[in-house]
C-alpha cells in the first residue's frame, strides 16, 4: 500500500482531537490544518476547506475519500489502517463490542446529554437567564450527566484504560466528552474528584506520548 495522503481539518478546543490522538496511536502521518474559532463557532473557510458540508469539525480527508464525524472517522481509520484490530480491542470479542459500545456512547449519550446543557445556555431566552429559570433547568439536565458519569466510573473499576491495560478507540472517542462536561461545568457543579476512577482515567489518557504528540501536532486547547 502506498503512504497514506491524510490531512485532518482542526477546529480549536474540538472532537477534533479525537482523531489526532487516534492517528497518533496508530502512528500514521498526517497534516493537520488548524482552525481557530470565531464566536465559538467553525470559521467561514472551514466548510470550503474541509469539505465538510455542515461546517463541523472534525473533517478528515484520505485521498480522493472526505470523512465526516468523529465516530466514522474513527471506524473508517480503524478498518483501514489497524490490521491487527488493537485499536479496537484485540481478538476478544467481548472487548471489542464494549469498545464498540463505547466509539458511540461518547457522542449517542455523554455528548447529547452534556450539550443539552451548553444549548440552553446559549439559546434561553434572556428573561429565563435572569430569572433563575436557567439554573433549575440546568440541575434537572444534570442528573444524566451525573449518572453517566457514575456509569463510566463503574466501568473502569479495576482497568487503567476503557477496554484494558491499553489504549482503544473507546477512550480516543470518550476522552473529550468527559474533559468537556468538567471543562464547561456540565455536571451541576460537581467535581472530577467525585469519580475517582474517571480522575485517574483521565490522567493515564493525558500522560500517553500519544496523546501529547496530538496535542503537541494540532495546538489543541480545551
Ligand atoms: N457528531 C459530530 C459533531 C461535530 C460537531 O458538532 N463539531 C463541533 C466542534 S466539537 C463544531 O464543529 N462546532 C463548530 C460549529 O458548529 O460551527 C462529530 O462527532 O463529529
Amino acid at each position: 500500500m502506498s503512504s497514506p495522503d491524510i490531512t485532518l481539518c482542526f477546529l480549536q478546543a474540538s472532537r477534533s482531537i479525537r482523531i489526532a490522538w487516534l492517528l497518533e496511536e496508530l502512528s500514521l502521518h498526517y497534516s493537520s490544518i488548524f482552525f481557530p474559532r470565531e464566536n465559538n463557532t467553525a470559521p467561514a473557510d472551514f466548510r470550503s476547506r474541509s469539505g465538510n458540508n455542515l461546517g463541523k469539525a472534525p473533517s478528515l480527508t484520505d485521498g480522493q475519500f472526505v470523512i465526516n464525524e468523529s465516530g466514522a472517522i474513527t471506524e473508517y481509520l480503524i478498518e483501514k489502517y489497524d490490521k491487527d484490530g488493537k485499536l479496537m480491542g484485540g481478538k476478544d470479542e467481548a472487548v471489542r463490542n464494549k469498545v464498540r459500545m463505547f466509539i458511540h456512547a461518547a457522542e449517542g449519550t455523554l455528548m447529547v446529554h452534556c450539550l443539552a446543557i451548553t444549548y440552553a445556555r446559549w439559546f434561553a431566552p434572556e428573561s429565563v437567564q435572569k430569572s433563575g429559570e436557567l439554573k433549575e433547568l440546568e440541575k434537572g439536565l444534570a442528573v444524566n450527566v451525573g449518572k453517566d458519569l457514575d456509569w463510566l466510573n463503574s466501568e473502569l473499576e479495576g482497568k487503567k484504560f476503557l477496554a484494558g491495560d491499553h489504549v482503544t478507540a473507546a477512550d480516543t472517542m470518550v476522552l473529550f466528552s468527559i474533559q468537556f462536561i468538567f471543562a464547561r461545568d456540565l455536571v451541576g457543579g460537581r467535581k472530577v474528584s467525585e469519580w475517582k476512577n474517571v480522575e485517574k482515567w483521565i490522567k493515564d489518557c493525558e500522560a500517553t506520548e500519544s496523546w501529547k504528540k496530538a496535542v503537541e501536532k494540532t495546538g489543541h486547547k480545551m
